[in-house]
């Protein structure tokens, strides 16, 4: 099984989807391991960012993203990582799939909802960065085997 971080960002809080987006990710299969509601201090949004630092529009996304609350969860499954890329659509709402969360619920991609990591390297890193290893819960789930062969 492999983890995953996905962050529901203020706008999905402040718009009140936070139940439809983690609808999305739980009726596809994925179990949530991990899950708190915090604010994003300054400090914790740059270690979160960190590879976006020098671009234009990273003074922006850590404005937002510090804005106010957010949702931050950690994912389970096999290839949980692309799953979640898959189910959020592009980092572009007006280029995502319909269907996906983004083409669903955005339209711009300063406000695009939800943040999944792109890769096993950031899951670890971005997980280590919102979870202690003691609020991360290992359970299985009865309905698992109608989920994977
Ligand atoms: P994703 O969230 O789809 O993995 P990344 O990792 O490339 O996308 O970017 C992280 C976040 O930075 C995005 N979710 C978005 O909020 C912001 N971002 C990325 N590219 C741009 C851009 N060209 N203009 C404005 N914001 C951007």
């Amino acid at each position: 099984m492999e983890r995953t971080l996905v962050i529901v960002k203020p706008d999905g809080v402040q718009r009140g989807l936070i139940g439809a987006i983690i609808e999305r990710f739980e009726r596809r299969g994925l179990r949530i391991a991990a899950m708190k509601m915090i604010n994003i201090d300054p400090k914790l949004a740059c270690k979160h960012y960190g590879e976006h630092e020098g671009k234009p529009f990273y003074p922006g996304l850590i404005s937002f993203i510090t804005s106010g609350p957010v949702v931050v969860m950690v994912l389970e499954g096999n290839n949980a990582i692309a799953v979640v890329r898959a189910t959020m659509g592009s980092t572009n709402p007006a280029n995502a799939v319909p269907g996906t969360i983004r083409a669903d619920f955005g339209v711009q991609t300063e406000r695009n909802l939800v943040h999944g990591s792109d890769g096993p390297e950031s899951a670890h890193r971005e997980i280590d960065c919102f979870f202690a290893p003691s609020e991360i819960v290992e359970y299985s789930r009865d309905m698992e085997r109608w989920i994977y062969a």
